[in-house]
């Protein structure tokens, strides 16, 4: 049988079937994808070949995987030179973002949107409790709009506890598998309720857990919006880790100077220090945002400071 990966504990898999039962399945064997150093060899997501290990229940074991579209990558907590596959074969990765409690730097905004490109996968911005926010704050907002969308990120302003703009939000999940990510306390489960009733029925049942202070959900998981659409909600994953990244490649990531590419005077330019430097040019002709433009500086460097 053929079936997807909705959620996994790490011995254990959650598998859908393509006529949508649920299988509890193990994994027999070992499966090393190339290339790949990873602490889990299946990740949410994933297609699979299992098979029934129980006559009676609804038990099986998985014996193969499908080639991968794509996936995203943490570097694993235990071990920095492995990673840990957070969700694969996934539409969009959205970034659900709040202004104010708790305030979503610029920087991990543009981490985030960095990771999403260098996976290649698309990535959407979702900025959420509007409803906190006075005059100022809205324009501030509106400027980054002006900033994002012109790069082919999306933005949507809208505010869950106010079930305001949930209707776009969900027009834009449509027909897709969207990885959900975001700070602690930006309202993923909030917004993920607001649309899904699996989920809400789902995360009511986890919550009880949050008052006797472990994490709210911890793995990994993926809810069916309706027939074709599906989210997975990442809980307690702060940061989608960048995996070595190359000095003279991080520029390929920021759409708006991978376009200057072969602009420069060297073409190894790393747009810091060097004269004749297309990109430090855009930057002072405000072509490019000076924002972007330090988070560029801040990754290169390594300095954590804007996060
Ligand atoms: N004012 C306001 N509060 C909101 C809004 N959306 C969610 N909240 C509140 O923000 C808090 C956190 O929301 P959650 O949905 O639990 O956040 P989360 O992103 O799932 O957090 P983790 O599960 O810890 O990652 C809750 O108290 C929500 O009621 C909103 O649009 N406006
Ligand atoms: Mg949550
Ligand atoms: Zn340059």
């Amino acid at each position: 049988m053929r079936g997807r990966i909705i959620k996994s504990t790490g011995s254990w898999y959650e598998v859908e079937d393509e006529k949508r039962q649920r299988w509890s399945c193990r994994l027999r064997g070992k499966f090393k994808i190339a290339g790949l150093k990873v602490t889990n060899p299946l990740a949410v997501g994933d297609w699979v070949i299992f098979e029934q290990e129980d006559k009676d229940e609804k038990q099986g074991v998985i014996k193969d995987i499908e080639p991968r579209e794509n996936y995203i990558i943490r570097r694993s907590i235990k071990n920095r030179h492995q990673g840990h596959i957070i969700a694969a074969n996934i539409d969009q990765a959205v970034l659900i973002a709040t202004l104010a409690m708790p305030r979503t730097s610029l920087g991990f905004i543009d981490r985030f949107l960095v990771t999403a490109e260098s996976f290649r996968i698309p990535a959407v911005l979702v900025f959420n409790k509007k409803d906190l926010l006075d005059e100022d704050g809205l324009q501030y907002l509106e400027q980054l709009r002006q900033v994002y969308e012109p790069l082919g990120y999306p933005c949507h302003v809208l505010s869950a506890q106010q079930e305001e703009g949930i209707k776009q939000f969900r027009e834009m999940l449509q027909g897709k598998l969207s990885l959900l990510s975001g700070h602690s306390g930006v309202g993923k489960s909030t917004l993920l309720n607001a649309i899904s009733p699996e989920a809400a029925q789902k995360t009511g049942e986890v919550s009880a857990f949050a008052s006797k202070g472990t994490h709210t959900t911890t793995f990994a998981e993926m809810f069916a919006i309706d027939e074709d659409s599906r989210v997975i909600d990442t809980p307690g994953i702060k940061e989608l880790g960048l995996i070595d990244m190359e000095e003279d490649t991080m520029g390929h990531y920021f759409p708006e100077m991978r376009e200057l590419i072969g602009e420069c005077r060297f073409h190894d330019c790393t747009h810091i220090h060097e004269p004749g430097c297309a990109v430090v040019e855009a930057v002072k002709a405000e072509e490019i945002a000076l924002s972007r433009y330090e988070s560029y500086m801040s990754m290169l460097l390594g300095d954590d400071s804007h996060r």
